[in-house]
């Protein structure tokens, strides 16, 4: 079994009932465990600002699928909550976006995946999620919370439980 950290975000439609959909959705599809889910937050716009802001939120998996298998369900689960990758610019609005963080320590560097995600360690909408639920984790060698002391995370903000 492989321990799995995945990264959920988006800005397009009601994005934390997509991710209460989507999170057992992932499971289900990957014969997983949930180990761990963050809180949700809301996160200022990173990469192209001319967008509304972001919620994000990361979880923790068990599963033995393997990384490209975990990458192509995880393509799947974003079309089924209607990701159009063919109409999208870079960096821009979204509806549900899953991102493979790490997956055990095993490192992989192919045009179609990278492993650990290639912009962890400058994104803070997806540390301080992890940071909730990993924070002694190392990926790369650094830990979580290490990483994220580097950042500056203003306008980041914890949103409550949905009831
Ligand atoms: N995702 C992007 C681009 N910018 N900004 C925030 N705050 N959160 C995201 O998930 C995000 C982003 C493209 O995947
Ligand atoms: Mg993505
Ligand atoms: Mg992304």
């Amino acid at each position: 079994m492989a321990d799995v950290l995945i990264a959920l975000g988006g800005n397009v439609g009601d994005v934390r009932a997509t991710f209460q959909k989507a999170i057992p959705n992932i499971c289900g599809m990957m014969q997983a465990a949930l180990l761990a889910r963050s809180s949700d937050y809301a996160t200022p716009p990173w990469g192209d600002e001319q967008q509304a802001r972001f919620i994000n939120a990361c979880i923790e998996i068990e599963t033995s699928l393997d990384p490209h298998a975990l990458l192509f369900t995880l393509h799947k689960i974003e079309a089924r909550f209607g990701r159009d990758r063919a109409s999208e610019r870079r960096w821009g609005p979204r509806t549900l976006d899953l991102d493979l963080i790490a997956y055990d320590d095993v490192s992989i560097q192919k045009p179609e995946l990278t492993l650990p995600h290639p912009r962890l360690f400058e994104r803070a909408f997806v540390l301080v999620p992890l940071a909730e639920i990993a924070p002694d984790r190392l990926i790369a060698g650094r830990s979580i919370t290490a990483a994220l002391a580097q950042l500056p995370t203003a306008g980041i903000e914890r949103l409550p439980d949905l009831g």
